[in-house]
């Protein structure tokens, strides 16, 4: 399998919760490598820039309001097959409906308020990762 990279955000309900290490402890243990790393607040339109896809959906402005609420840790996570592997880690997007082990199953509050991002294709990584990080803040 290839080696990819996706991006990883920690959502609000996470860094207040102070579950940072605790979710990025089960991204290592899972083989993934954190090559970029920052910890930022989102204005209410940068957070509805980068969910522009979901602009449509009833939960767009609910979404932006709650990934502006408190500081966010977005990094890039290097490895084998990175991105679906990191969809693996994170579970589904309902905690009630993720698998035992994950992180969404242990520490998500909610559908909305589940604790992490992950890209869903290589497209979307690629764009997600130029969002927020330029080449020189990539260290393999
Ligand atoms: P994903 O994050 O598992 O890929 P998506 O369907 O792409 O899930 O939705 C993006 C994010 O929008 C979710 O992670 C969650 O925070 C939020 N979201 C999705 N569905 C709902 C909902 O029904 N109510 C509130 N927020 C939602």
């Amino acid at each position: 399998m290839a080696i990819e990279r996706t991006l990883s955000i920690i959502k609000p309900d996470a860094t207040k919760r102070n579950l940072t290490g605790k979710i990025v402890a089960k991204f290592e243990e899972a083989g993934l490598r954190v090559v970029a790393s920052k910890r930022i607040h989102l204005s209410p339109a940068q957070a509805g820039q980068f969910y522009a896809e979901h602009a449509e959906r009833p939960f767009y402005g609910e979404l932006c309001a709650f990934m502006a609420s408190e500081p966010v840790v977005v990094q890039v996570l290097e490895g084998e097959g990175a991105i679906a592997k990191n969809r693996e880690v994170m579970g589904a997007t309902d905690p009630a409906a993720a698998a035992e082990g994950t992180i969404r199953k242990e520490f998500a509050l909610s559908k909305g308020e589940n604790s992490v991002h992950g890209s869903d294709s290589e497209a979307s990584a690629a764009r997600e990762i130029a969002f927020f990080f330029s080449g020189l803040e990539l260290v393999g």
